[in-house]
């Protein structure tokens, strides 16, 4: 993979025709279709947040969408999840309808947090939340990854049987934080299923990753210190992603070893809606957009002959009217009574 740094990756080996073998027609299909859902619905909330009738915060998953498509394919909905602010794909891929999060990201009474969370702070039954603070709920994962050890030595207490990991998405930009450290040192040390993900897309805001982290690849570099396995997988490619979570997965479920994965991946907006990515040439952006992980999901489908171009077209065109349905649903969704302001509000 082509990146401003030099970097020598050495990625997770996998060959995609397996994976297509494994999966198969309808499920590849599937995953393709909510990638396509994932950067719908990120365009069309752009353009609403555009016209002002998002406010607060807005991070886009675009470019990413390969990542947690993958993960949540291979690893199943049943595991505890925690992610970052850039959290609408993982919502999406969770469960959560495209009308209860453009609700929320509304403000709306109708929204996945009753309009008072936004657009940093998705949950669903499985999802503890995005969350806003960089590197915040690398101990919440942790903590779910020993709850999870815990109740499966106390049978008694064991509310979740088809849970096995907890998975923890961050960015790079959170590997500096102390709370990286000490929750990965904890998992270590108690054997906690944890996979903890960092997805690599080279900037924490507008600060290179050169810039900030001292030692790369990443997961190598910072695993070693806490005896735990790494793994670094393509970000762009379904594909390699699939095939690496699910060993990851498969693995951890036998001897239940804390893992830290970094996924090496693009965004191809700036951090937030916010920023011009000034800091970034076009022709960098033109580079990594080459690598478009929806064209690549698409092509490799089309070579097997799991679907044509002018099919792709069709289905990219009803995700886009899921999405322009959704909107009208959130736009004409009441607002919250403001009696209920201090409702569902834990402040201690
Ligand atoms: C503790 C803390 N420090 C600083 C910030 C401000 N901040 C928000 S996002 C961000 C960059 C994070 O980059 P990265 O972890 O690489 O994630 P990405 O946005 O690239 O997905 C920073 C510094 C914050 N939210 N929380």
């Amino acid at each position: 993979m082509k990146r401003k740094n030099s970097v020598q990756y050495h990625f997770f080996h996998s060959d995609a025709s397996k994976v297509v073998a494994a999966l198969g027609k309808e499920t590849l299909l599937e995953q393709l279709k909510r990638m396509l859902l994932i950067r719908n619905f990120e365009i069309r909330a752009e353009a609403a947040y555009l016209q002002g009738k998002v406010g607060g915060f807005f991070h886009a998953y675009i470019g990413q969408e390969a990542v947690q498509t993958a993960a949540v394919c291979s690893i199943g909905t049943d595991q505890w999840w925690t992610t970052t602010y850039r959290c609408h794909a993982l919502a999406l891929l969770l469960g959560a309808t495209p009308n209860e999060l453009l609700a929320e990201l509304f403000g709306r009474a109708t929204g996945n947090a009753q309009g008072r969370g936004g657009s940093m702070h998705f949950f669903t039954e499985r999802l503890l939340g995005g969350f806003g603070i960089v590197g915040g709920q690398l101990p919440i994962a942790t903590g779910a990854a020993f709850t999870i050890k815990y109740q499966k030595s106390v049978p008694e207490l064991n509310q979740c049987k088809n849970c096995d990991v907890s998975v923890c998405f961050l960015g790079d930009g959170a590997v500096a934080q102390g709370s990286f450290h000490e929750s990965l040192n904890l998992a270590a040390l108690w054997n906690l299923p944890c996979i903890y993900v960092i997805e690599n897309n080279e900037w924490g805001m507008g600060t290179h990753v050169d810039r900030a982290i001292s030692v790369q690849p990443i997961a190598e570099s910072k695993a070693a210190g806490y005896g735990m396995k790494a793994y670094t997988f393509d970000g762009m490619d379904f594909f390699n992603c699939y095939a690496g979570f699910k060993h990851v997965f498969e693995e951890m479920k036998k001897d239940s070893r804390p893992v830290l994965i970094e996924v090496v991946t693009e965004r191809f907006r700036g951090h937030s809606i916010s920023d011009p990515a000034l800091y970034r040439s076009k022709e960098d952006l033109e580079t990594c957009m080459a690598r478009d992980p929806l064209i690549i999901m698409f092509k490799t489908l089309e070579n097997a002959g799991f679907l044509t171009e002018e099919q792709y077209h069709a289905m990219d065109k009803e995700q886009k009217e899921i999405v322009l349905a959704a909107l009208k649903f959130a736009d004409e969704s009441p607002w919250p009574d403001p009696i209920t302001l201090e409702e569902d509000v834990f402040a201690p």
